[in-house]
């Protein structure tokens, strides 16, 4: 019996409601929502995720080759740069400045910003990022990741020269931000304001797929993570905190999780709950971490998530930057963590 042209088979459903969905994907339905958005946004984030596959292949092969250990370069932060910071961030620079929504970049790994497509009328975006955070864990096998904050630019005048200094925005203003995570597995954790949602690299076909669809912070954690080496030298009102941790007073005893890579602790506490603390000490006043790249992106994604970020003072989102490697206080957590937080900061601003 020959097959009748006319017949349509009707497609599996499974196959209808796939659930393989990639990160391109997600973003064009993403922008459904805003009426009159251009694919700008979503080639703008495309630029971050070649740059990052990019980058994981080298991770990835960082002890087979030549690029393991420093770089014997010191950089703006007076840090020994890792050969794969280096790479890292040239792979950022050249993937997102070949976005001409791009009208300028700032690195951590650069002391000013660096200037895209700042004339021209369709360059609406500025991407702030850390190409390589966490590398001095590389020589020892330690998740790394990058970060990345887009912000729209603070100038009407699209078509005139973009300023530096306007990148010096809250971090309230981001119009999306995120992560990679480069650990046993490779992950883009990213919000654009409309839930945190997470995409795992498929390495055998070289796509980041929906793995981990609307992430929510769980309200309470059984972590807390920090260095605990510098606690004695920060503030009592830290260690106070601490020590009600340790003691069980918030309905559990916390237990230690701390790998020294901001991206790997915070995706722990995002995923499972908890709390990720760099309070300020005597070695680091205001802080180690940065604000416009570290805190702010992280802070985006807390609160997107259900938890909330804080500089000890303040929400780490309104705070105004001065400049663009400023450093800032991070406590990052779980409702009931940062509520017990600011509960213990707000006691000691009163005595
Ligand atoms: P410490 C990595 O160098 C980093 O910037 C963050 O990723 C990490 O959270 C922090 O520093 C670790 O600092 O003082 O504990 O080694």
């Amino acid at each position: 019996m020959p097959p009748d042209p006319n017949r349509i088979v009707e497609l599996p459903t499974r196959l209808i409601h796939a659930p393989i969905i990639t990160v391109e994907q997600h973003l064009l339905r993403e922008q459904r929502r805003f009426a009159g958005v251009s694919g700008e946004f979503s080639w703008l984030v495309s630029g971050i995720t070649l740059a990052t596959k990019l980058i994981q292949a080298k991770v990835r092969r960082a002890g087979l080759s030549d690029i393991l250990g420093a770089a014997g370069i010191i950089n703006v932060q007076g840090e020994v740069q890792q050969k794969l910071d280096i790479y890292a961030n040239e792979m950022m620079v050249h993937s997102l400045s070949a976005r001409d929504s791009v009208a300028m970049l700032a690195s951590e790994e650069n002391e000013h910003p660096l200037l895209a497509h700042g004339g021209s009328p369709n360059a609406k975006y500025i991407v702030v990022f850390d190409p390589l955070d966490g590398s001095s864990n590389i020589d020892v096998c330690g998740s790394v990741g990058t970060t990345f904050s887009i912000l729209r630019r603070a100038s009407e005048r699209l078509d005139s020269a973009v300023m530096a200094d306007e990148v010096l925005q809250r971090g309230c203003k981001q119009v999306a931000a995120g992560y990679v995570v480069y650990g046993p597995s490779t992950m883009l954790v990213y919000s654009a304001g409309n839930g945190v949602h997470g995409f795992t690299l498929d390495p055998a076909v070289g796509a980041y797929v929906l793995s981990h669809p609307d992430i929510r912070m769980p309200e309470h954690g059984k972590y807390y993570s920090m260095n605990e080496a510098y606690l004695e030298r920060s503030p009592g009102a830290y260690r106070r905190y601490v020590a009600r941790l340790h003691r069980g007073e918030l309905g559990r005893r916390y237990a230690s999780r701390y790998i020294g890579s901001m991206i790997a602790d915070f995706h722990r506490t995002l995923l499972i709950g908890g709390v990720f603390l760099y309070p300020p000490n005597d070695q680091h006043p205001q802080g180690k971490l940065r604000l416009l790249y570290e805190a702010n992106p992280i802070a985006f994604i807390a609160e997107h998530a259900g938890g909330s970020a804080s500089d000890g003072h303040r929400r780490i989102l309104d705070i105004q930057p001065e400049s663009i490697h400023q450093r800032t206080p991070l406590v990052v957590g779980g409702r009931e963590e940062m509520k017990a937080f600011e509960a213990e900061m707000a006691a000691d601003s009163a005595t």
